[in-house]
């Protein structure tokens, strides 16, 4: 079933943002400078639809000060480029270390940002051990590991690539083969079932390459997903890597694709993205994957693979948004000007995983001008709430000593132009800084406002904005004022 929201395009009120829009419609790249109505980021753009902008992180260049900058002004998603990988987490069976992945998980909560865990089972960057394993022997081995991992990590990560490139590219839609398929068909399903009995909080993704568009090994994913949806198999999310280049371009069904995995009811998420390029071709091919995220309600965020071109695991592509000495390039403006443009907003992230059944009203706001009377002057009362109004919902990744909160905003039954929204900490807990609203206090009974660019929500529409903090995260549903 089609989302009617994904043909209902969010507006942003301002002249250099819908030219910005035009221009990117028309395929143009233009260097547009930010107004008041457009964030200045990627991260707090992409956040005004409710979705995220990543990267994957290095552990080891994250005290190179020039790479953490432009991690920490422009990414709220980290993704552990090598760190969370079996290698390097596993080294001798039964013997865990997590030195470098905890590292860049600390960093993440430090600075605001969210994680994905990635990957927990895959065929590629296996310790030396697991080679000599099969049968029953290298099944236990994958289970004890998901569970060690995922129970490490437990209510710290977003997102967990559960199970990574398992199909095969030899066009036919089958399963890759490899030490784990050998093990039997059935590995995937363990594998998400063990990662949901660890950490039940996160989301459980399938990630792979080649599936940017429909094609027979796209097919192959999706008749996975939709059988493992039929037969309750935790399932929450697809990625799709998206490494862009003349042999794997960006296929004019890459939007149609990501839609019909979502109308089987997960999220999908472009979990690796590089282009290899230069210029104006490059910067157009990065708007367009963003403005087709953007149109898929269920398209909940966007990680590049790296910062600048030359931490890419294919440099000499030059893939990534920023130069080697870490200053933006064409295809960051067309990207940020991309995801300024807007889109659908995504889903909240708590709550049911299906989109609601009902349509948003298809009746346009009114056409009869204000009340030409003179306003009363008495108070209006003061029970009744804004016609429509709004609600909030919060999730909170909770650890010892601190937690990250992030909180939906929606809109009731009418557009808002602006809300406030009342959190509630528990004695104790301090809120150490927050993104995308500004907010009244750091403790107790503390009011978040919207800021320039995310106050207007369309009828049923949603953002998130986020704090982090001390002590313990606010456990009670926030109130929400419109204006
Ligand atoms: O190959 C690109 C990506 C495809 N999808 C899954 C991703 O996990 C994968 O990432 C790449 C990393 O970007 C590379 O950095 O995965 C490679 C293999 O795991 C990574 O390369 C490895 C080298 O093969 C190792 O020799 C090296 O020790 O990076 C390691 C750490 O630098």
């Amino acid at each position: 079933m089609s989302d009617p929201l994904v043909r209902s395009k969010r507006r942003f009120a301002g002249v250099a943002v819908s030219a910005t829009a035009a221009a990117v419609a028309l395929g143009t790249v233009l260097s547009v400078s930010t107004t008041a109505n457009a964030a200045s980021t990627l991260g707090a753009s992409a956040a005004a639809t409710g979705r995220y902008f990543g990267t994957a992180v290095a552990a080891y260049k994250l005290s190179d000060t020039v790479y953490s900058g432009v991690l920490d002004r422009e990414f709220n998603m980290i993704t552990p480029e090598n760190e969370m990988k079996w290698d390097a987490t596993e080294p001798s069976q039964g013997q865990f270390s997590f030195t470098s992945a905890d590292q860049i998980v600390a960093h993440a909560q430090a600075h605001g940002q969210r994680t994905r865990g990635h990957a927990l089972a895959w065929h590629q960057q296996q310790p030396g051990w697991v080679a000599s394993l099969s049968g029953t022997a290298l099944r236990n081995a994958m289970i004890n590991h998901i569970t060690g991992v995922a129970t490490h990590y437990k209510g710290k990560i977003y997102a967990w690539d559960v199970v990574n490139e398992a199909f095969s590219d030899n066009g036919d839609g089958s399963r890759r083969q490899s030490n784990l398929q050998a093990t039997g068909n059935d590995w995937i399903e363990v594998a998400f079932q063990t990662a949901h009995a660890a950490d039940p909080g996160a989301k459980l993704c399938y990630n792979d390459y080649n599936t940017d568009g429909v094609n027979a090994k796209s097919t192959g994913v999706y008749n996975m997903v939709k059988d493992f949806k039929a037969r309750g198999v935790p399932i929450d999310c697809v990625g799709f890597q998206s490494h862009i280049n003349s042999a794997s371009p960006v296929t004019s069904d890459y939007q149609a694709n990501l839609q019909r995995f979502a109308d089987l009811g997960v999220d999908v998420q472009i979990t690796e993205l590089d282009i290899a390029g230069s210029g104006t071709a490059q910067a157009d091919t990065y708007a367009r994957v963003v403005q087709a995220c953007l149109a898929v309600a269920r398209c909940t965020g966007i990680t590049v693979w790296g910062i600048r071109d030359s931490d890419s695991w294919r440099s000499g592509d030059t893939p990534l948004l920023f130069d080697n000495n870490g200053n933006p390039k064409a295809a960051y403006t067309s990207t940020l000007n991309a995801l300024n443009a807007g889109g659908s907003s995504s889903p909240p992230t708590t709550g049911p995983t299906t989109g609601p059944s009902t349509s948003p009203p298809t009746t346009g706001p009114p056409t009869t001008g204000p009340p030409t009377t003179a306003p009363p002057t008495t108070a209006p009362p003061t029970t009744a709430p804004p016609q429509g109004g709004c609600s909030a919902s919060v999730s909170v990744n909770q650890w010892n000593g601190g937690f990250v909160a992030t909180v939906t905003v929606t809109a009731g039954s009418s557009a808002v132009n602006g809300w406030t929204v009342g959190v509630t900490l528990p004695s104790g807990a301090a809120v150490t800084s927050s993104w995308s609203a500004t907010g009244s206090g750091t403790s107790g009974s503390i009011s978040y406002s919207n800021v320039s660019y995310n106050g207007s929500l369309a009828a049923g529409r949603n953002t998130q904005f986020g704090f982090q903090g001390t002590g313990t995260g606010p456990s009670a549903t926030p109130s929400c004022t419109a204006r």
